[in-house]
């Protein structure tokens, strides 16, 4: 008997082209948190960034909601190996909140509600590569998926993606988050598979 295998037409089909190494398809949408969600009202939500000393800029909810927002369509790809491809969000573009920013410190920490961080290279959320999002499927953000809004950086593993983003502090030098401390990779990029530090 013959198996008919999805190589039959000889090429991978779309989807499987998007889908890196070691990764499977979810059409639902898993929670993945490391504690509780918080519950942030919009008249105490803030974004600020700092250089470890002073900070640069800050935007209140009404000043955020006033810069210029993108739509657009991302695939998510989880370090547990759930991929979920052409999700929509709506969101600023980290571009927009650095545009004026003057500095020669190349990572930033990211910070969310609650204790979590993750760092990444500030070349990593520049040029149409970072969002904070706050609308999900053109729905307000749903609090466990990070609402009111969350960083947006899907060509990395969603571990990087903090959820209640309320900041970044930029750093001179690298410096491990949250899960970046207990061993996943200092960087995570899903297509050379850096799960681990060790790898
Ligand atoms: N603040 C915060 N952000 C976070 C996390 C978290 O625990 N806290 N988990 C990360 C991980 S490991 C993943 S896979 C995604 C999950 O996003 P989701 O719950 O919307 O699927 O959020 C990331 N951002
Ligand atoms: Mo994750």
């Amino acid at each position: 008997m013959a198996i008919i295998s999805r190589g039959f037409s000889g090429r991978r089909s779309a989807s499987e082209a998007k889908l890196p190494p070691g990764q499977y398809l979810t059409t639902d949408f898993p929670v993945l948190s490391a504690g509780p969600t918080p519950r942030i009202s919009l008249d105490r939500w803030e974004f600020t960034i700092d250089d470890g000393r002073n900070v640069l800029k800050r935007w209140d909810w009404k000043s955020f909601r006033e810069l210029p927002t993108e739509t657009i369509t991302v695939d998510l790809h989880c370090v547990t190996r759930w991929s979920k491809l052409n999700t929509s969000w709506e969101g600023v573009s980290l571009d927009i909140l650095i545009a004026d920013l003057k500095t020669d410190l190349p990572y930033a920490m990211f910070r969310s509600s609650g204790d979590y961080t993750t760092n990444l290279p500030l070349k990593d959320v520049m040029n149409k590569q970072a969002w904070i999002a706050f609308k999900y499927n053109g729905a307000d953000l749903e609090p466990e998926h990070g609402g009111p809004a969350r960083l947006l950086v899907p060509h990395l593993y969603l571990w990087k993606s903090a959820k209640w983003v309320k900041g970044m502090t930029l750093m001179r030098n690298n410096k491990p988050g949250f899960w970046e401390n207990l061993g996943y990779h200092i960087y995570g990029d899903p297509w050379q598979e850096q799960r681990y530090s060790t790898e």
